[in-house]
């Protein structure tokens, strides 16, 4: 298809680019890190979505590639950053299903001179279930090497609870369609406060997305949750805005 072969251009020609969020400390709203979103606006198809091309990629087997550049894109640009903030960096579930992925990532690590123990990788619980024991040995290679793991989307999946047992997770990231609707919505409330204890008894870092306004930065603040990432925060922005962002906020 036309998508297709303007995506296989798009990688060859290292077009598509990488994009930072900041991920706030919600106790003093200073930033701790950045997730790193895949950007691809092309000359004739304008803007496509990551939801789009991401599964595209995965689908034509050039996820490889198209996250290898962007990894090594958004380690190269973290090492600019004026503090050493974690990077975030999402995961899809076809990496997962490969056993090459951690020493992939490890190497372009080497090679671009970021410490592993300022990645972390988000995964969602999909990404799990789909080749358990190959996902697990994978995880377990980089959180050896001192890379994070984080949970996506948390909330939204199959079976949240059970995963939490495997104690392959350091941080849960609460899915914004939670996060959304805590100050209008009474059982989005209660299912946030039964994450943030759930996450307290097992040692697991929170972060809320999506947080849109302040009332909700509030109210997530006083549940004791301690990071935020969201529009309130900041959108994605490329690597010169968020050096900008990070040079105004100190
Ligand atoms: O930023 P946005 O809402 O457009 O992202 C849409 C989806 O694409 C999200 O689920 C996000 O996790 C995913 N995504 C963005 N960048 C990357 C990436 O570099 N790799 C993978 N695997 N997924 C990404
Ligand atoms: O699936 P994942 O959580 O990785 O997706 C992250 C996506 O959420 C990013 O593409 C980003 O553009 C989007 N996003 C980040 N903050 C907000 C927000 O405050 N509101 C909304 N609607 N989307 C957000
Ligand atoms: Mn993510
Ligand atoms: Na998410």
């Amino acid at each position: 298809t036309q998508l297709e072969q303007a995506l296989r251009n798009a990688i060859i020609s290292d077009a598509i680019d990488v994009h930072f969020q900041p991920i706030v400390s919600l106790a003093n709203n200073q930033v701790v890190g950045f997730e790193a979103l895949a950007r691809w606006n092309d000359p004739d198809l304008g803007f496509v979505s990551p939801g789009v091309f991401v599964p595209l990629a995965e689908e034509r087997g050039f996820i490889d590639a198209l996250s290898e550049a962007l990894l090594r894109k958004a380690a190269e640009a973290a090492l600019s950053w004026p503090r050493e903030l974690f990077l975030s960096f999402n995961l899809s579930s076809a990496q997962l299903m490969d056993p090459g992925t951690s020493g992939s990532i490890l190497s372009i690590l080497g090679r671009v001179g970021f410490d592993p123990h300022r990645l972390e990788l988000e995964i969602t619980e999909t990404a799990v279930m789909g080749s358990a024991d190959t996902a697990h040995r994978i995880i377990a290679d980089l959180r050896a090497a001192g890379v994070r793991i984080s949970l996506d989307d948390f909330g939204t999946g199959q079976s949240s609870l059970g995963r939490l047992r495997d104690f392959i997770f350091d941080k849960i990231k609460i899915d914004r369609a939670f996060v959304s609707r805590i100050n209008s919505d009474r059982a989005s409330e209660h299912i946030i406060k039964a994450i943030l204890s759930l996450c307290e008894g097992l040692e697991l870092e929170v972060v809320a997305e999506g947080i849109e306004d302040y009332a909700e930065a509030v109210k997530l603040r006083t549940l004791g949750c301690g990071m935020g990432q969201g529009y309130h925060f900041g959108r994605p922005a490329d690597g010169i805005a968020t050096l900008r962002f990070l040079h105004e906020n100190y």
